[in-house]
Parts: C-alpha cells; structure tokens; sequence
C-alpha cells in the first residue's frame, strides 16, 4: 500500500465514522438513530430461532454486542459509499472537483441512510457530515516522500475530525445516559426484536395472490376508532395504570413496571363492532406486553367486575374473567405501541369486540356489578365473542379464470374453512387458506379459482369457525350487535 492509499483509507474510515458518530450525537440510542434501525435490518435478515435463542441466552449483552458489531458494519459501509461517490467525481483534485465529490458523496450517503432509517430529516446532518469529511480528508494529498505527519494541513484535517468525533461520541453517551437507559429498557427492545420475527413468519405464512390483504397490517394501515378527533398524547414517564377498588392492595404501575412482568407477543386481530361485512375496520398485529392476570394477581381482586378508564374518558366495564388472559400491549409490530393506538399502553382482549380494548389505559378498577361502557351509552351491544366474517379483497382474471381472494376471521374459536359458491349458494366447495398462525384471534387468507362459465356468477364466500360453525346466512348491518350474513358479488364473465 502506498501513502495515497493510506490516505483513501482514512478518508473512508473518518467519513463513515464521522456519519455515525453525528447520528449518535443527536439521537443517542434512540428510534432514529442509524445504527438502531441497521441493526433491526440486520437482526430481521437473521433467522427467527437463531436471534431470540441468542437473546435468550445471552439478555442484553447480546443486543450490545449486535450494536457494535452493527455499528462497525454500518461505519465502513457508508464510509465506502461516501468514498466511492468522492472518488468517481473529485478525480482531478481541483479544489472544485473536491467540492462537488463532497456533495456527490453527501447525496450517496443521504440516500443510503435514508433506506435504513426511512425519515429525511433524521439522516441529513449526518449525511452533510459524512460528505464534508470524505472531501476534507481524501483531498489531501501525500508528498512525494510520503505523508508528513508534521504537515500542517494534515495535522489539521486529521486533529479536525478526531475532535469531532470526540465530542460526537461524548454528546451520544451523555444524552443515553440522560434516557434513563436501564437493564428493563434493554429487555424490552430484546422482546421488540422478537416480536419484530412474529412479524416476519406471519409473512412466510401468506398466501400468494394479487391485491391479497396482508395478515399483518402496517401500523399505518391499521384502522383507527377513536371517540375524539385527535388522540390524547399521553407522556409516558408522568403515566402510571393504577388498580384500585375491590382488591387486596391496590397498585400503581408506572411504565417501566410493566416490564417486569413476564413478556407476552401474540397475534391479535381487532375487529370494530361497527365493520360491516364488506367494511374496513378489521386488522390483525403481533402485539407486545404483559397478561392481565399476572397484574390482578398481584392486586388480589375481591369482586367480579372491573371498570376500565382510558385517558381519553373512554370507559367500559367489563367481566373478571375476560380480562384474566387479556393484554397489556406497550409494543406493536415491534415497535412501542403508537399513540393513536393507545401508546403508552392499552388493552386487548381476548375473542371480544374492538371496543373493549381500551386504549391509553390509565385506571382499572374493581367493582360489584356490572355497569355499561361508552357504547352502550349510544345504544350498542355485543359484549360477548365477535362474529365471524368473511371478506372479498381482490377479483383477479388471470387468463380465462377467475381469482377470488380475500380473508376470514372467527375470533378465537379460528378459521377452520372458508366455503365459496359460485352459483348462488346452489353448491359449495373449499377455498385454499394461509398457513393457520399459532393463536387463537387470528385471521386466514383465502384464494378460489374458477373458470366462468354463463354470463355471470352469484358468488358469495362464508366461514365455518374452529368449533364446526357455519358463519350465520342473516345479513344484518353492525347495529347493535355487529354485521352478520355471508359476503356475496356478481361476477360476468368477460
Ligand atoms: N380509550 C379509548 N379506547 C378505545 C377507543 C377509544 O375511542 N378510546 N375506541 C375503541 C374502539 S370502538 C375500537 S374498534 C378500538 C380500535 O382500536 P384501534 O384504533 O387501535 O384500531 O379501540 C377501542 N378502544
Ligand atoms: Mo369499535
């Protein structure tokens, strides 16, 4: 190697070094922080098995141990992209050729940053800086007798970014510290990787067709229901769930609590009581949080019934029983729970209606009896399991055929089979279903094909649930006790 190498080598090293180091700066360890959301690309590209044993075994050291490691990747890789982006463009080394190989790279390493953590405004200084120190240093030049380490320009850019650095690192770890970052937060982003997985396998399990419904909606495709225009914004840290009334003591839970209870991923649909057969107000994540009946078991109820209050004003009473195997969920999809999905925390309980889930809740509370909950103030009812549905998403015509395919939901008794008829109901036959996931609340894909025949076809599509059940033939609309009927369309041959 000779010295213009070195010097290549260095600049490409203190580019991606310095990239990161201003990353760390103004994010610490949190959401936006490059090496964060690499190290999530690079656990999810992982096997599932393989990452939550080395989890398991290993707790948190293994999740350091994953940053540094990221970190050093992430570090030569952008470093190598500035240096590339510098190099193809400031050949010459004319002072103009250096800036414009400093802002080519600048626009290299924005975009591939970008990709990783996806918001522009979280990777553009870090970018600039990665730029200006590729230009910096890969502009000098060697002398003829090698570098001269007395040399002023050297020891400047050099000294230069050693001290940024220096300070970069320093402000990353004084504001991590300032996080309250503890063994607990630790742990649960090790259980956000995990659910990160579920995630995943839930898509290994998909069936393959066009415009077919994701198992797994985007938490920004998730639908919303909320009684207020815009959704309290709850701070976590001034936050705590208490449970009070009937019990043997009553508790207060501030956020980080909740991580000491054993931690629980599921899959969970929702479903609004308001959806209609051929509505949009069903979704299906993998959640994240603690059983409700470790919680109660600790505050040792006395009583049957439990109020439950959101910080919304939002309430519901609800049987004791129900709520045992219900969650806490403060994750979604592997990630905090949003706030428009009750961040810090909410409820999900099993087999039952949408609006039991109470969000940003705050206050669970003991009682006699039983009371009534928001919407049943406004006349609603369907307090027990939710009723099974069967929904259309896509007709595709590839060929002569023709491709039915959308997806089913039956609470927790499952999707046992989804019978279509393609002549008015006269005969059925079965349609082909995704892979079953491991919980109960789950909801299958299903696709039919058939060849057309006629002019046109009465189709309609119904579910028989786990426990043997045909889905009801009524068609009644969501009020008061949720839609009920089979999901039908014409369809002409064409
Ligand atoms: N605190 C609170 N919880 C709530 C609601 C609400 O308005 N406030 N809406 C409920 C209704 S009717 C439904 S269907 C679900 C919707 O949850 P999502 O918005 O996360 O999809 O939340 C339920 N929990
Ligand atoms: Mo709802």
């Amino acid at each position: 190697m000779n010295d213009r190498h070195y010097l290549n080598a260095a600049a490409l090293l203190a580019s991606g070094v310095s990239t990161v180091a201003t990353s760390f700066a103004i994010y610490a360890t949190s959401g936006p922080f490059l090496v964060s959301s690499f190290n999530r690309m690079v656990l999810e590209h992982l096997p599932g098995w393989f990452v939550s044993g080395v989890i398991q075994r290993f707790g948190s050291i293994a999740l350091e141990m994953s940053m540094l490691f990221s970190g050093v990747l992430l570090s030569v890789m952008l470093g190598a992209v500035a240096f590339g982006g510098y190099a193809v463009v400031a050949r010459g080394m004319s002072s103009r050729g250096r800036v414009a190989g400093g802002a080519f790279a600048t626009v290299l390493v924005f975009g591939v940053s970008l990709a990783i953590v996806g918001a522009p405004a979280a990777v553009a200084v870090p970018a600039v800086v990665g730029g200006l120190v590729v230009a910096y240093i890969g502009g000098l030049s060697p002398d003829e007798d090698g570098i001269d380490l007395r040399r002023r320009s050297v020891v400047r850019s050099v000294g230069a970014v050693a001290a940024f650095n220096a300070v970069a690192h320093a402000l990353g770890l004084l504001r991590r510290s300032q996080t309250r970052r503890t063994e607990q937060e630790l742990q649960q982003r090790a259980a956000r990787l995990q659910a990160g997985h579920l995630v995943s396998e839930a898509g290994n399990a998909e069936l393959d067709a066009d415009g077919i419904k994701p198992l797994i909606a985007e938490i920004g495709e998730f639908y919303r229901v909320d009684i207020n225009p815009s959704p309290p914004s709850v701070d976590a840290s001034a936050w705590s769930l208490s449970v009070t009334g009937l019990v043997d003591e009553e508790l207060d839970l501030e956020y980080l609590d909740l991580l000491e209870f054993d931690v629980t991923h599921r899959y969970k649909t929702i479903r609004c009581l308001s959806d209609d057969i051929d509505g949009d107000s069903m979704d299906m994540a993998v959640w994240t949080g603690c059983r409700v009946g470790d919680i109660l078991a600790e505050a040792g109820p006395q009583s049957g019934y439990a109020m439950l209050y959101g910080a919304d004003d939002y309430w519901y009473s609800i049987p004791l029983e129900d709520l045992e195997d219900a969650l806490l969920a403060y994750g979604m999809n592997g990630l905090e729970l949003p706030q428009e999905h009750g961040y810090p925390a909410r409820l999900l309980v099993p087999d039952r209606w949408g609006k039991l889930h109470v969000k940003w809740i705050e206050e669970i509370e003991l009682i006699d009896d039983r009371r009534s909950g928001y919407w049943e103030e406004q006349g609603w009812h369907g307090m027990g399991p939710v009723n099974a549905v069967t929904k259309i998403d896509r007709i595709n015509r590839p060929g002569s055929g023709i491709q039915i395919c959308g997806h089913a939901y039956a609470g927790a008794r499952g999707v046992e089979a989804v019978e279509v008829s393609i002549d008015g109901g006269e005969t059925w036959d079965e349609a082909t279903l995704s892979r079953p996931l491991p919980d109960d609340d789950t909801i299958r894909q299903w696709v039919y094909e058939f060849q057309p025949e006629g002019d046109s076809h009465e189709v309609y599509a119904r579910t028989v649930d786990g426990e043997g059940m045909l889905q009801t033939e009524e068609r009644t609309g969501p009020f008061p006790d949720g839609a009920t009927g089979w999901v039908s369309r014409t369809l002409r041959a064409e």
